[in-house]
């Protein structure tokens, strides 16, 4: 009965050779370099004459109803096409939308018609420029995860893409690194 006291006494002295905490702290860095690849590592998608790259979209907080959608769609053809509508299950509907300045207060309407995709140019989907509108959300959209979802184009057609899912501070400035 009496050695319980010795026995966690060694236990205790036996603790440092097993300490975690430099593992633990290594593990964190190395998760903080991993949660940093989805917006490094581009991924695209092909379509007719049309390349969407890096689509991408933000953590919500709980309860959120919408959430924004971006990507930028590269036209190598002669021809210009147009984005008419996207879709996806993680909402009832996805609008594509355009910020503008009204009477000196920044708003959001959607955009009619669809969006042109000029012969040998690119629009950039962006916070504060176009966007998609995922509106009555599903779920929450969570960082880390890609959802699927089509868009449709005029001429190109349907095509699946990916929307790879960044933290909820993410503002797109690490893409604009890719411009020329
Ligand atoms: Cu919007």
């Amino acid at each position: 009965m009496s050695n319980l006291p010795n026995a966690r006494a060694f236990a205790l002295r036996g603790a440092p050779p097993l300490d975690l905490r430099p593992i633990g702290l290594a593990m964190l860095a190395l998760l903080l370099l991993f949660a940093c690849i989805p917006a490094a590592l581009a991924h695209e998608f092909k379509v007719g004459d049309l390349q969407i790259e890096h689509p991408w979209s933000r953590a919500t907080p709980p309860g959120a109803k919408v959430a924004g959608g971006y990507f930028t769609v590269v036209n190598k053809g002669s021809a210009a096409d147009r984005l008419l509508s996207i879709s996806s299950d993680i909402s009832d509907k996805a609008e594509l939308h355009e910020m503008g300045v009204k009477d000196g207060v920044m708003t959001m309407r959607p955009v009619s018609g669809g969006l042109e995709i000029p012969a040998g140019g690119k629009v950039a989907l962006k916070p504060g420029a176009y966007h998609l509108m995922f509106t009555g959300l599903k779920r929450q959209p969570k960082q880390g995860e890609k959802f699927p979802a089509t868009l449709t184009f005029e001429k190109a057609g349907s095509v699946k893409i990916e929307f790879a899912v960044e933290g909820m501070g993410e503002t797109g400035d690490m893409d604009m690194d890719h411009d020329e």
